[in-house]
């Protein structure tokens, strides 16, 4: 087994690896910012060592200096997490090329998905369903976009053809609004991706989002581990996930799986990875993309399954064999995920603060990932989750009465946070009977603001 790991990344994740390297008895290099030199993940660390200041470009996502503490500290592999380098095939690559084991994909991999319409391509011929859309590597120019939308019928969906999870993403209804919003999803894909290449699909409407944990060890074998309902989300930022999917029959779960499974075996994927689909309400389903990472909501997967995913994904980069077959995978009861963001609920926006009176729930069932503690100052620099509340027990309806107790037990002062947001939808009668889509989120956006008048020009005032 690996000797020692760097954890490429920050917050509760890098917490997670460090954990799931002391249960395998691999010492630890935590790699930290100047925002987050008294950090949680710094402390737990075997070592650590500061990559930079702040901004993420300069630290987090700064691949020299990253190598050179991985090989400077004698690390023989490295976890990159969720986010940051985690789907950057050159980060993997160079990993590589400095003698590091990169726990998760081959740079290939993460590249092949990484390129959307190029990942559709592939699982449309390998008899993996997908939405109607643009064929080829994609469109550039607005006429090319309408030609396809011509052909698809709309409405269609814009997306990026390097973006994933939402952004540039643009719902066009008419030629029109193809016209307009056609260049606002282009730049934003530039800004974020620094590629103009965008492509169709068409839109499918109160769709359930619904995605397939896979585990692939380097001799081929592949399974998957159920499904999560990411369903709630608002902004393209998931806010509660759970399994199982409650709408999802036996005969479904298994046609999904296999399908899944398919889409990771066919190009040969290893290590630990998502398959993405959408549901429609009469229960047809579509791949629309693959991620090829661990991600934020794995921990609900681990409680229905017992898989400790993060041990597993470096036992395979290890080059350890999967150990359990399809048929031995077992599922009990449900969990959701909760997440805890530090945000003004009402407005949306970041509440960055000092951490007080820092009181998280416990009990039977009641998992809390986070890497606050009093007197932490939760930084502007990155993403705003803060913790993430992972409720298990036997039956969905008792999932829902823990949750609400967990949630009205946690205590974080100094800071806003959503936890008022979660209780509202736990008592939201569509949520309880799981009879909820992507748009279900809406309900609770505040109202907009209407536009106020011009204020009243008065020499007096
Ligand atoms: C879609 C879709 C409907 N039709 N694609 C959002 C994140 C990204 N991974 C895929 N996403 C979607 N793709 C087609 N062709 C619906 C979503 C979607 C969504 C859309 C609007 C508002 C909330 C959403 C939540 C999850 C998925």
């Amino acid at each position: 087994m690996f000797k020692k790991l760097l954890v490429a990344n920050r917050g509760t994740i890098a917490i997670r690896i460090i954990r799931a390297c002391r249960e395998l008895g691999i010492s630890t290099v935590a790699v930290f910012s100047t925002a987050d030199k008294g950090a949680l993940h710094v402390r737990m660390a075997d070592e650590s060592v500061c990559i930079g200041p702040p901004a993420a470009e300069d630290s987090y996502l700064n691949i020299p200096a990253i190598l050179s503490a991985a090989t400077t500290f004698g690390a023989d592999a490295v976890h990159p997490g969720y986010g940051f380098l985690s789907e950057n095939g050159d980060f993997a690559e160079a990993c590589q090329k400095s003698g590091l084991s990169f726990v998760g994909p081959r740079a290939r991999h993460i590249r092949l998905m990484g390129d959307k319409p190029r990942a559709r391509r592939i699982m449309r011929r390998a008899g993996v369903p997908v939405l109607p859309g643009s064929e080829g590597t994609g469109v550039t120019e607005v006429r090319e976009a309408q030609t396809d939308a011509k052909r698809l019928g709309y409405p269609v969906l814009i997306k990026a053809a390097a973006g994933g999870g939402g952004k540039g993403m643009r719902i066009v209804r008419d030629a029109a609004e193809l016209n307009r919003l056609f260049p606002l999803a282009q730049g934003e894909s530039e800004a974020s991706f620094s590629s103009r290449k965008m492509y169709l699909e068409k839109y499918l409407e109160r769709a359930r989002h619904v995605e397939f944990q896979i585990l692939a060890d380097s001799q081929r074998n592949a399974i998957h581990l159920g499904e999560r309902d990411c369903s709630i989300q608002r902004r393209h930022q998931k806010v509660i996930e759970e399994s199982p999917c409650p709408i999802l029959t036996a005969r479904l779960r298994e046609k999904m799986g296999k399908a899944a499974v398919r889409a990771a075996s066919v190009v040969g994927y290893s290590n630990v990875g998502t398959v993405e689909f959408l549901l429609s309400g009469n229960g047809e389903f579509y791949f629309i993309e693959m991620n090829t990472r661990i991600q934020v909501e794995h921990g609900v997967t681990e409680m229905v399954t017992g898989v400790d995913l993060v041990k597993e994904s470096i036992r395979m980069a290890w080059g350890e064999p999967l150990k359990l077959k399809q048929r031995q995978v077992t599922f009990g009861g449900a969990a959701m995920e909760f997440r805890i963001y530090a945000e003004d609920p009402e407005r949306h926006i970041p509440s960055p603060g000092v951490v007080s009176n820092h009181h998280p729930p416990g009990g039977l069932g009641v998992r809390v990932e986070t890497a606050l503690y009093d007197g932490y100052r939760v930084p502007v620099h990155y993403d705003p989750l803060i913790a993430k509340l992972i409720v298990h027990a036997e039956t969905r309806t008792e999932v829902i009465a823990r949750a609400k107790a967990a949630l009205r037990e946690y205590v974080i002062d100094g800071i806003k946070t959503n936890i008022p947001l979660h209780l509202k939808i736990l008592h939201d009668p569509d949520f309880c009977r799981g009879e909820f889509a992507t748009d279900f989120l809406r309900r609770y956006e505040p109202p907009k603001a209407e536009a106020s008048p011009p204020a009243p020009i008065s020499k007096a005032s």
